[in-house]
């Protein structure tokens, strides 16, 4: 059996080698490891749907997922992406303070994904200046990439 801080160290690592926490302070990622939750997922299982109310931020550790929107004048909605180990995907909800804007729907066979709550994805972000606004900006950017696209 694994020991607490083997799967501490495991994740820590893995944190560290995800492109938007690199520079995350070494105790900043120790506390994101504390209070990780760990979901797995099975293909075709929605892990987000758009227009439901968010409340969590997640890293895929392994696995793929699909990122598919409602566009105008499709009856289904659109795929607009895969998504693979250390991306991430949730921030939207959390930043803008609105609901789900995509699907995330489960594209590989037991994927797994490290989940962060808002209280925790806050500390994370609010406490460190360069990440927030780097999470800012990309957001804007997605918006404007949902105008592009005619998202509903
Ligand atoms: C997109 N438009 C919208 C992705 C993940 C992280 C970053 C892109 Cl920094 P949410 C649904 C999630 C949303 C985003 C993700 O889907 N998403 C997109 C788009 O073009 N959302 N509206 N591409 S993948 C991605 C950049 O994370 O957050 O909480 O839930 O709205």
């Amino acid at each position: 059996m694994q020991t607490t801080q083997a799967r501490h160290q495991e994740y820590f690592s893995f944190l560290r080698s995800v492109s938007l926490l690199r520079e995350l302070p070494e105790e900043k990622l120790a506390k994101i490891v504390d209070c990780l939750e760990v979901d797995c997922f099975e293909i075709g299982e929605y892990i987000i749907r758009e227009g439901e109310e968010g409340n969590t931020f997640f890293i895929i550790a392994k696995g793929e997922v699909i990122v598919t929107q409602s566009t105008e004048g499709c009856d289904e909605p659109q795929e607009i992406k895969t998504l693979g180990v250390g991306d991430y995907f949730g921030e939207k909800a959390l930043i803008s303070e609105d609901v789900r804007s995509a699907n995330i729907i489960c594209n590989e066979s037991d994927t797994q994904c490290l989940v962060v709550d808002r209280d925790n994805f806050n500390q994370m972000v609010g406490t460190f200046d360069e990440l927030q606004s780097y999470l800012k900006k990309y957001v804007e950017e997605l918006s404007r990439s949902d105008v592009r696209r005619n998202a509903l």
